[in-house]
């Protein structure tokens, strides 16, 4: 890292040079730095904070995964790259088994990506031997696993690809995800949609997962029934738009 930390996007460039790493270690593909810089554009319409609606998506994402009988959570090369350890201890929460679901699969990768996840912590990893495919979808990226995202009833696929998104709903699987850009086709296909950026997100679903354990099961099933997607969905395109409309009338410097 060449950044020196009193720069002021410090933060960004450090994540940069993370991501940039994990390509070299074979852990992120190539095609993460594209969509990682998409996510990038994204949060600086978001203020890169966490809002309101990402706090109510998180809880309500939560709660669906707490009253699952088979939670699972996805991992692909990014967020093994971005939040390993994050990722682990939501899983633990949750009661989670996770999956390495990868994109642009290769064995090498979903091994690398495994071995990484169980250094962090997490104690039931799969998608080394994948045993299922998920219908609908052509090529590798359809392979997963029945003790993984294809046994399971509720999972949380964040940085996800739309088409396997639509695929696991169609499945009659309740969709979790995490993802920037609220007009992403993952972003409206799933039931709940948290608009955040993944290391802001993951640790903060680790603390509503904590919350709402304590709260109990009542609270669980209220925060669903009172959760609407579009709703969500609409508030975050609804802040972004006030905020650029602000700065346009302040004046960006
Ligand atoms: O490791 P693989 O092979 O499984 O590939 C993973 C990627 C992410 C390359 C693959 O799933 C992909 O191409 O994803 P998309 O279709 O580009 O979607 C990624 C979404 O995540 C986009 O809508 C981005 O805006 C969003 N995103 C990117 N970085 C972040 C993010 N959302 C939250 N936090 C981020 N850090």
């Amino acid at each position: 890292m060449t950044v020196p930390p009193s720069h002021p996007r410090f933060k960004s460039l450090e994540t940069r040079d993370r991501l940039a790493a994990m390509v070299q270690a074979g852990v992120t593909s190539p095609q993460g730095l594209i969509a990682h810089g998409r996510g990038e554009a994204f949060d600086y319409l978001l203020g890169e904070a966490t809002q309101p609606f990402a706090e109510e998506a998180m809880r309500a994402g939560c709660a669906a995964l707490l009253l699952a009988r088979k939670p699972v959570l996805s991992v692909n090369g990014n967020i093994a790259a971005l939040a390993a350890g994050p990722m682990a201890r939501l899983a633990k929460e949750l009661g989670a088994a996770i999956e390495v679901n990868l994109f642009h699969r290769t064995e090498e990768r979903v091994a690398r990506i495994a071995s990484l996840l169980r250094d962090a912590g997490a104690e039931r990893v799969v998608g080394e031997q994948p045993d299922a495919r998920i219908p609908g979808i052509d090529h590798d990226r359809a392979k997963s696993s029945v003790q993984g995202v294809y046994g399971a009833d509720a999972v949380l696929v964040p940085l996800e690809d739309g088409d396997r998104a639509q695929a696991l709903v169609a499945m009659g699987k309740l969709v979790v995800t995490i993802d920037l850009n609220p007009l992403s086709r993952t972003a409206r296909a799933a039931q709940v949609t948290v608009v955040d950026e993944l290391t802001r997100a993951v640790p903060r679903m680790a603390e509503h997962a904590r919350a709402l354990k304590a709260e109990g099961r009542e609270a669980q099933l209220a925060t669903m029934r009172g959760y609407d997607n579009a709703r969500v969905l609409g508030a975050s395109l609804e802040s972004m738009a006030a905020r650029l409309q602000r700065l346009a009338k302040e004046g960006v410097r």
